[in-house]
């Protein structure tokens, strides 16, 4: 039998180059060696505002994303996380096991708190979900950008809590970053993560941006005042161009941009990026211009993961001595 992997993505906004090589194309990469389900993680997203209409539209786009960055429905789930009970339902009986502190602790609740004036409990409660997430489909492997280590941590030491308070109930799942753009920064600032909820114009590439933004945006990215590319000493901004241009492209190597003047090398980075996109936005174009595609494709998901959830919301309730019909 093949290992299951579970990963997600919250329908927060457009998603962007970070999103992409930091999970999606490590996804469509490894589907194939594993039993995968693919998440659109709608009740993660509603710890912060977002407009209905808008999060109705960007759940559809986040969908037909995951088929254009190469994610096979024949051979993996694509699903949205509030179409199966389970993941709220999980996410409550784990929430009992977990100690308030281990959630205070988490590095990106204190940042998105430090940044509100008050503060939902959904967003305190973030990572049990993302924890409930994992958990339901038993998953071994779980293909994450580096910002997510922390709350994987979390989710072990949750599963072992369980465990050795109710029984053997989870398998333990471990974290799988991809070996080049597990975190890739803000072209504007590169001391933060590109995000999508960060606003300006030039923080992100979208997966859907059209050439020439792709260039204006790569062309005004913050570098620093060296002539060129020195490869021993990159500043953040230029490695992380660098590193996207990488990703994207296994030819961009270190000899072959060693000395480039900043000008040709953004130029060379933004050639790698739209080359990469290209074939995802005509894909993306083709996913949503046939009607009900989508809609059968996260149907077919449901349907299969839903017996899965099923099995081990039943297992833990036993386990927990909750009444189970
Ligand atoms: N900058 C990044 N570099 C590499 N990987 C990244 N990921 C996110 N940003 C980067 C990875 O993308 C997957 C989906 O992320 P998410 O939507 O669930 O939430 P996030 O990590 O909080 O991403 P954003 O873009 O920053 O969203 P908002 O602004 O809505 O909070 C995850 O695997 C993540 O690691």
């Amino acid at each position: 039998m093949k290992a299951r992997v579970f990963s997600g993505v919250q329908p927060t906004g457009q998603l962007h180059i970070g999103n992409y090589l930091g999970a999606l194309k490590n996804w469509a990469e490894i589907q194939a060696n594993y039993e995968s389900i693919f998440c659109i993680v709608d009740l993660h997203a509603v710890t912060t505002y977002q407009k209905p209409e808008e999060l109705r539209t960007k759940i559809r786009e986040t969908a037909a994303l995951f088929l254009a960055a190469g994610i096979d429905p024949d051979i993996s789930s694509i699903m949205v996380q509030s179409a199966v009970s389970g993941h709220a339902e999980l996410a409550w009986l784990l929430t009992c096991v977990t100690p308030l502190g281990w959630l205070e602790r988490m590095t990106q609740f204190k940042a998105k708190a430090a940044a509100q004036e008050t503060i939902g409990d959904g967003i305190l409660q973030y990572p049990v979900l993302m924890a409930a997430d994992i958990l339901l489909y038993q998953a071994s492997i779980v293909p994450v950008g580096e910002d997510q280590s922390q709350h994987l941590e979390l989710t072990r030491d949750l599963a072992q809590r369980f465990n050795s308070m109710y029984g053997e109930t989870f398998v333990m799942p471990a974290t799988k970053l991809p070996a080049v753009g597990a975190r890739i920064m803000g072209l504007d600032d590169p001391t933060q993560k590109m995000s999508k909820s960060t606003t300006g114009a030039g923080h992100a590439i979208g997966l859907l941006d059209e050439p020439k933004a792709i260039q204006k945006k790569i062309a005004r990215a913050t570098t620093d005042s060296n002539p060129g590319v020195d490869v021993e000493n990159m500043g953040p901004g230029i490695a992380n161009l660098f590193t996207i241009a990488q990703a994207c492209d296994t030819g961009v190597t270190k000899e072959r941009v060693a000395g480039m003047r900043y000008g040709d090398f953004k130029k060379l980075v933004a050639d790698a990026v739209i080359a990469r996109l290209e074939p995802i936005q005509k894909r993306y174009r083709e996913v949503t211009a046939e009607p009900g595609y989508l809609d059968t494709i996260l149907e077919r998901g449901r349907q299969h993961v839903t017996p899965l959830a099923e099995e081990t919301v039943r297992r833990v309730k036993q386990a927990m001595g909750i009444y189970t019909r």
